[in-house]
């Protein structure tokens, strides 16, 4: 069998001198190749001593450090399964993700460790361990006393890799499983597409439980053997003092807009710069074009989803494929990335005509192969000729570009962050004296999406809208708490009695304009 193993291919790409440093921090510390290599050996050798079957999931919730990318990275060379889990998620949450995934190997901070172990425990979980972004915990002080040497897990294309959860209108979230293949296919795509060369420094100012940061960042810079500066948390002052070391950034749009607060961003801060990559999330014309004016860049905004890492992307160069076309549109999310199918289809199956809006969907070697233990919901969402149905909205210009212009799935993307409305309702329905009540997004100058929650009290019970957030943010990640609640008489219904929830968006949509 060929060896198709995602960190064997990263691992080839190291460049020649292993002394090279590979990733520096913000708290002053230089990682080398070399370091990354032994490291995640000893990691890899602590994780195989364990003895667990093939497929064990290792699910990770702990604080960003170069640390939990080695984890990963371990993860990977092992032939195990990552399952990344963001760090915000409270008990419920976490409790939910543990038993639905049943990982063998729970790395939880050591401040959490009471409550996650007891989460992990009682799903069966053989091994909890503990990772801080200071380098301590019991999982490094375990893998201290295993060698730095490792033969990589023989895998093949199929075999996952990672599971990512992401949720669906029903607000149970599902796990989405990616393959060796998928990733790998995706970031070799990536280098060539984003003209990523040598002597490329990467920003990494991202969170690593998401694609973004932990995938195409990650993946980015290591199979281009190129040096990461690692920002443990993003700050617009640390990542404008990095530009002149560094030449390519990538962001959510709520990154672009606080960097452009930012009196130093300007043509000659950004001066050292190759690339801007934005996605996650619909970047503004405003924001694209304001920084076009202050930095002189045109930022390249691409599109992805945990289910499929990268699917669309404006040009970096000349796209041969589209007559040599290279502009980056604002507003639009670029050309289908080579290897990847997009087509547009009407609700009811039938394709639609050129320009024409419809649910878009998608093929190539980068979609994930289903949900965990979920295969009538991978049915229901794979079309019978194998298209994956995204949930976006969009449309392909005459030019051949890509652009989204709404979402069929009932979903809030704030600051980058998903929350899903039937989530949020669920848990407000259940508070009493709560009839009823609808989550919103609404626009914010930064977060670009917030949710705001409308609620409906039980006839003769009192409900304030505090006691309602109070309750949320006592239960819930802090990011999927409603901005603004307001406690009505009644919600705007159709004829069949459904919310109408773009009437709710019109009413609330200037909530948050300056
Ligand atoms: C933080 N808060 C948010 C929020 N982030 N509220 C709504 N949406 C968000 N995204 C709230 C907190 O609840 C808190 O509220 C207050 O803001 C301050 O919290 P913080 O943790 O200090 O915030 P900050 O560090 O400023 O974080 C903002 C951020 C972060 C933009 C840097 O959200 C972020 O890193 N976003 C990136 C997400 C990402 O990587 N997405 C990629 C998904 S992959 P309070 O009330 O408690 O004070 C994907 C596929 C693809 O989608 O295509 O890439
Ligand atoms: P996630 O489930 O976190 O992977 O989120 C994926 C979703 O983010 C996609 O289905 C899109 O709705 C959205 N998304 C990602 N990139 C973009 C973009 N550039 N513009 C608009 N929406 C985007």
């Amino acid at each position: 069998m060929a060896q198709e193993n995602l960190f064997a291919a990263l691992r080839a790409a190291f460049p020649a001198n292993l002394d090279e440093i590979a990733v520096e921090t913000d708290n002053g510390l230089n990682y080398s190749w070399r370091d990354l290599d032994r490291a995640s050996a000893m990691l890899a050798n602590l994780l195989q001593s364990l003895g667990l079957p093939k497929g064990s999931r290792i699910a990770v919730q702990v604080e960003k450090s170069v640390e939990a990318m080695l984890l990963y990275l371990a993860t990977l060379r092992a032939g195990l399964v990552f399952l990344p889990l963001n760090t915000a998620y409270q008990s419920a949450e976490i409790e939910y993700f543990v038993a639905n995934a049943e990982p063998a190997v729970v790395v939880c901070s050591s401040k959490n460790f009471s409550w996650v172990s007891k989460i992990a425990f009682k799903a069966g979980t053989q091994h909890v361990f503990t990772l801080d972004e200071d380098r301590t915990g019991s999982l490094l002080q375990r893998a201290a006393h295993h060698s730095d040497r490792h033969t990589t897990a023989q895998n093949s294309a199929q075999d996952l890799a990672a599971i990512l959860y992401t949720s669906g209108t029903t607000g149970r979230s599902k796990g989405a499983m990616l393959t060796h293949g998928n990733m790998l296919s995706n970031a070799l795509v990536l280098k060539d597409y984003w003209g990523w060369k040598k002597g490329d420094v990467l920003i990494h100012a991202l969170p690593i439980f998401h694609v973004h940061g932990l995938f195409v960042a990650i993946h980015g810079a290591l199979i281009n053997g190129s040096k990461m500066i690692w920002l443990s948390k993003f700050e617009p002052k640390r990542v404008l003092a990095k530009f002149a070391e560094a030449t390519v950034f990538m962001g959510v749009p709520t990154l672009y807009v606080r960097l452009l607060a930012e009196p130093g961003l300007s043509v000659q801060s950004a001066g050292h710069m190759r690339l801007f990559i934005a996605g996650s999330a619909p970047l503004l014309t405003e924001t694209f074009t304001d920084w076009k004016t202050r930095t002189g860049h045109t930022i390249l905004e691409r599109y992805g989803m945990s289910e499929t890492v990268m699917l669309t992307s404006n040009p970096y160069a000349a796209d041969a494929r589209y007559g040599g076309q290279k502009e980056r549109r604002a507003g639009a999310v670029g050309f289908p990335l080579p290897g990847v199918q997009l087509r547009v289809q009407s609700d009811d199956g039938k394709a639609v005509a050129q320009g024409e809006i419809g649910g878009l969907q998608v093929k190539g070697p980068n979609v994930f192969s289903g949900y965990w233990r979920m295969p009538e919901k991978t049915q229901e969402e794979f079309t019978a000729d194998g298209f994956f149905k995204t949930g976006d909205v969009g449309k392909i210009d005459e030019r051949g570009y890509v652009s989204i212009v709404g979402r069929s799935k009932d979903l809030i993307i704030s600051g980058g962050y998903n929350v899903y409305p039937a989530e949020i309702e669920g848990y407000i329905n259940d508070m009493p004296g709560v009839a009823e009540s609808a989550l919103v997004g609404v626009a914010h100058p930064d977060f670009g999406e917030v949710g705001v929650a409308v609620v409906i009290a039980k006839s003769g019970a009192h409900i304030a809208p505090e006691t309602i957030l109070a309750n949320l943010k006592s239960q819930l990640a802090n990011f999927k708490i409603p901005k603004r609640c307001f406690v009505v008489d009644e919600l705007p219904r159709n004829t069949m009695g459904k919310v109408q929830k773009n009437l709710l968006r019109a009413q609330y949509k200037d909530l948050f304009s300056a």
